[in-house]
């Protein structure tokens, strides 16, 4: 009895360990690189993290929310032609809600959840994105914006979103549906199993055909392109080239001691400075020019 007891203690204790690596945290390693991105030599990052900054419309935070997104093939195994999904399709918030996503990825390839048409002031390219090459978990968390929105949360992986791991978020009433979310909205483009294997293989080899084809005219066309421009000129150094070298050259050691100890702004502003000051006496010199062409013709014009 006790034998079987210290195997089952034992098997017990093994097994442990193993049951609590089954993906990887991400959470207590990342880095902050400011500006809400966060990343790790892991392969996981958060971009767009904001858990502090109210959104512009929003007095203070509705709610705090917290939620689970898993994502993999297994959850597209109940959308007919789907390979990638997450677990939830639609998900729903109040208005400027402070949302935690924890992201799980039970595949062994990347996938992300990236949420889009956030405001850009507060969200670099409208986005906030969690992204992590699985099996593993990732989390992040922003402030949601005021208004009734719907908007699109996919992973952008090539061809990810195509195959099915896209989903929509409805702040508040949300305004709309997005097309080709599984099992909430209708494909836009619709899948058809019905054209038969020997059709499908005649209209790739028309299509190649033509494909062959079109890179000979092409070429033709450009030919005779070719044939009716002027010969260009040619050769690296052109004669306005070698005047900016040699007034570079003269100018050099001037710049250099004029602005030695500068900082970049103060760099500019003189040379701003400067190009006002050539403004002003190229302006001056046009106009007393002008002067004494119009005084030498008022003086010629008694005379005929
Ligand atoms: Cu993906």
């Amino acid at each position: 009895m006790v034998k079987f007891l210290s195997v089952g203690l034992l098997a017990v204790v093994f097994s442990a360990p193993v049951v609590a690596v089954d993906y990887m945290e991400h959470d207590g390693i990342l880095m902050n690189h400011g500006d809400g991105h966060l990343m790790d030599m892991a392969g996981g990052m958060v971009m767009g993290q904001n858990a502090d900054v109210l959104p512009g419309g929003c007095d203070s935070i509705s709610e705090t929310k917290e939620i689970t997104v898993h994502a993999g093939h297994k959850y597209a195994e109940k959308f007919p032609g789907r390979m990638f999904a997450f677990d939830t399709q639609e998900f729903r918030f109040k208005p400027c809600t402070k949302l935690t996503v924890h992201f799980v990825n039970e595949d062994k390839i990347r996938h992300q959840w990236m949420m889009h048409g956030l405001p850009k002031y507060l969200y670099p390219k409208g986005m906030f994105h969690l992204e992590i090459s699985g099996p593993a978990k990732i989390s992040g968390t922003l402030i949601l914006p005021p208004g009734d929105k719907t908007y699109l949360v996919h992973c952008d992986i090539a061809q990810h979103m195509e195959k099915g791991m896209k989903a929509q978020l409805k702040v508040g009433e949300g305004d709309g549906d997005l097309p080709s979310i599984p099992g909430v909205t209708a494909n836009v483009v619709v899948d058809d199993y019905k054209v038969s294997l020997p059709e499908l293989i005649a209209t790739a080899e028309a299509e190649a055909k033509i494909a062959a084809q079109t890179p000979v005219v092409a070429l033709a066309a450009a030919k005779s392109v070719t044939k009716t421009l002027p010969p260009q000129q040619e050769g690296f150094f052109t004669g306005m080239t070698v005047i900016g070298l040699a007034l570079g050259l003269v100018a050099a050691p001037f710049l250099a001691r004029k602005f030695k100890g500068m900082s970049a702004s103060e760099i500019i502003a003189t040379i701003f400075e400067w190009l006002a000051l050539a403004i002003d006496r190229v302006t001056k010199l046009c106009s007393s020019l002008l002067k004494l062409i119009l005084s030498g013709k008022n003086k010629m014009l008694p005379k005929s």
